[in-house]
C-alpha cells in the first residue's frame, strides 16, 4: 500500500499521507499492517493508514531520543520558538484541509471544525512565545554559595490522544513539550488518525528536524501499551478514559516510572439559579452539553436547575435544543454531526436506554436520528434521581439530565457528589453567589455564565479522578520540564 492517496471530500482535495512519520519520514510499519478509519456520516471507509505496533514504538523512540540528545539539544530557544510560530502559520495556510478532514474523519461539523484548527495553531503560536522564556531562579543560601534552578527538559515525551479533538489534542501537547525541549511520540486514536499525519507533513514544511516529533497511528492495547512501558520514554500525557488512564499509571509503575499527566473524564453540573438570565443560560446550557456532539471530557452533562425557574427554563430549553442543527457536518449550518464510531453509538444508545428503563422522562430526543451514520438525537431527561447510571457515568454523546433544587448548599452538596472533577458552571445574576459556589465546587474549572470557554493561556485538567496535572497556560510547562539545582561553593569551607 502507497504511503499516500488522493481524497476528495465536500470542500476540498488534498494528498492524505498514510505512513507512520519517524524520524522526519513517512514510513510502513514493520509488521506491514494497515487498518481502515470510517466516516461516520455514512459509515464506510475512508482509506486505510499503516499500523504501528511495539516494534515501531520501539524505532520511534529511539528517533526521538537521538533528536533530543544530538539536534534538538543544540537548537537554541528561541529557535524552538520560530520553529513552533513556523507551524502555527502553515496551520492557518492549511486550515480548510484540517478542518475538512476532521469533518471527514471525526465527523465534526465542519464550521467547529475551522475554530479547532484556529485554536491548534493558536496554541502553539503561544507555545512558541514560550520557548525562550523559560528560566529558573537564583537562590540565596548564605554568603559562600551561589545556588541555581534550571528547567530542563523531561526528555522523551510518550503522548496518547483520544479522537474528540484530533487536531487540538495534537497541539495541546505538542506545543509545551516542544517549547520546553522535548521531543516527542505521539499516537493518535484509531478512530481518526488522519489530521495528525497532515500536520507531520506540516512539520517537514516547518523544517523540525528529524525526530523531534514521531507521530504514529495505532491501537491501544497494541502501540498505546507500548509507549506506556517503554523504558526509555521519561513522560506520558494522556487523554482518555480513566480506565486507561489507571492502566498507564500502572504501566509506567512497573516499568520506569516515567511522569504521567492524564486528562480524564467528567461528569460534570451545571447550575442555573433563579435569578440567572434565563436566554443566557439556555444558550450556555445547550452549547455546554451538545457543542462536538457531547463528547467532550468537559461536558456539562448534569443540568442543576433552581425550582423557581425549573419548568420555565425545561421547556425553553427544550424549544432551544429541537433548534440544533443535526446532520452532514460539511453542511455550514449543521451544529451537530454523528457520533465517532459504531462503538461510541452503541454506548450512548444503551445509555438512553437505561435512562428510560430507570424511569427518567425523555423531555426531547432519545433516539438514533436518521437511518444512515451515527447520528443521535440531542436527548434531555428530566425526572432523574442520583443513583440512575445516567446521572453517574460519563455517557460522552448528547445527553443529559435536568434536576431540580431549592437552596444553594443543595447544589453544591449534588454537584460534588461524583468521583470527577474536571469542570462546573454557575448561572446567577449575583456575584456573591457566583464566587460563592465557584470556590466550593471541586472541579478543575468552574465557569460563570457561560460554558467550554476554552483558550490556550488558561490552565485546563482535572481534581480527584479526571487528572493528574495541567494543561495549557504557563502551567503545563512544568508538566514538560524538570527542576535541577546547581550549588556553587564560592568560599574554602571544607568538611
Ligand atoms: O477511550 P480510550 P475510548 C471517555 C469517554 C468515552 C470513553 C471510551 O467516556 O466514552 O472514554 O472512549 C488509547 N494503553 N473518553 O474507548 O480507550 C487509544 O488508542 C495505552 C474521554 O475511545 O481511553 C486512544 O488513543 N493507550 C476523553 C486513547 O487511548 C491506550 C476522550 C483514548 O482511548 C490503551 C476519549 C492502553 N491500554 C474518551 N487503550 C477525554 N478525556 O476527553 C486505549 N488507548
Amino acid at each position: 500500500m502507497s504511503l499516500t492517496q488522493r481524497i476528495e471530500t465536500p470542500s476540498v482535495t488534498y494528498d492524505q499521507p498514510l505512513g507512520l512519520f519517524i524520524d522526519g519520514k513517512f514510513v510502513k510499519g514493520v509488521e506491514g499492517k494497515t487498518f481502515e478509519t470510517i466516516n461516520p456520516t455514512n459509515e464506510k471507509p475512508i482509506v486505510a493508514v499503516h499500523e504501528a505496533g511495539p516494534e515501531d514504538v520501539d524505532i520511534a523512540v529511539k528517533a526521538a531520543r537521538k533528536a533530543f540528545e544530538g539536534v534538538w539539544a543544540h537548537t537554541p530557544p528561541s529557535a524552538r520558538g520560530h520553529f513552533l510560530t513556523k507551524l502555527a502559520d502553515l496551520f492557518d495556510e492549511h486550515t480548510d484541509i484540517l478542518a475538512a478532514i476532521e469533518s471527514l474523519d471525526n465527523g465534526k461539523a465542519i464550521s467547529m471544525a475551522k475554530v479547532d484548527v484556529q485554536l491548534a495553531s493558536g496554541c502553539l503560536r503561544y507555545y512558541g512565545g514560550w520557548a525562550d522564556k523559560i528560566h529558573g531562579k537564583t537562590i540565596d543560601t548564605d554568603h559562600e554559595s551561589f545556588n541555581y534552578t534550571r528547567h530542563e527538559p523531561v526528555g522523551v515525551c510518550g503522548q496518547i490522544i483520544p479522537w474528540n479533538f484530533p487536531i487540538l489534542m495534537w497541539s495541546w501537547k505538542i506545543g509545551p513539550a516542544l517549547a520546553t525541549g522535548n521531543t516527542v511520540v505521539l499516537k493518535t486514536a484509531e478512530q481518526t488518525p488522519l489530521s495528525a499525519l497532515y500536520a507531520a507533513s506540516l512539520i517537514q514544511k516547518a523544517g523540525i528536524p528529524a525526530g523531534v516529533v514521531n507521530i504514529i497511528s495505532g491501537f491501544g492495547k497494541t502501540a498505546g501499551a507500548a509507549i506506556a512501558s517503554h523504558m526509555d520514554v521519561d513522560k506520558v500525557a494522556f487523554t482518555g478514559s480513566t480506565v486507561v488512564g489507571r492502566a498507564i499509571l500502572q504501566a509506567a509503575a512497573k516499568s520506569n516510572l516515567k511522569k504521567v499527566t492524564l486528562e480524564l473524564g467528567g461528569k460534570s453540573p451545571n447550575i442555573v439559579f433563579n435569578d440567572a438570565n434565563l436566554e443566557d443560560a439556555i444558550s450556555w446550557v445547550n452549547f455546554g452539553i451538545f457543542y462536538n456532539h457531547g463528547q467532550c471530557c468537559c461536558a456539562g452533562s448534569r443540568i442543576y436547575v433552581q425550582s423557581g425557574i425549573y419548568d420555565k427554563f425545561v421547556e425553553a430549553f427544550r424549544e432551544r435544543t429541537i433548534q440544533n442543527v443535526v446532520g452532514d457536518p460539511f453542511h455550514e449550518k449543521t451544529f451537530q454531526g454523528p457520533q465517532v464510531s459504531q462503538l461510541q453509538f452503541d454506548r450512548i444508545m444503551s445509555y438512553i436506554e437505561s435512562g428510560k428503563e430507570a424511569g427518567a422522562k425523555v423531555e426531547t430526543g432519545g433516539a438514533r436520528h436518521g437511518d444512515e451514520g451515527y447520528f443521535i438525537q440531542p436527548t434531555i431527561f428530566s425526572n432523574v434521581s442520583p443513583d440512575m447510571k445516567i446521572m453517574q457515568e460519563e455517557i460522552f454523546g448528547p445527553v443529559c439530565a435536568i434536576s431540580k433544587f431549592e437552596t444553594e448548599d443543595e447544589v453544591i452538596k449534588a454537584g460534588n457528589e461524583t468521583a470527577y472533577g474536571l469542570a462546573a458552571a454557575v448561572h446567577t445574576t449575583n456575584l456573591n453567589t457566583a464566587i460563592r459556589v465557584a470556590n466550593s465546587l471541586k472541579a478543575g474549572t468552574v465557569w460563570v455564565n457561560n460554558y467550554n470557554m476554552l483558550s490556550y493561556q488558561v490552565p485546563f485538567g482535572g481534581f480527584k479522578e479526571s487528572g493528574i496535572g495541567r494543561e495549557l497556560g504557563k502551567y503545563a510547562l512544568s508538566n514538560y520540564t524538570q527542576v535541577k539545582s546547581v550549588r556553587i561553593r564560592l568560599g574554602n569551607a571544607l568538611f
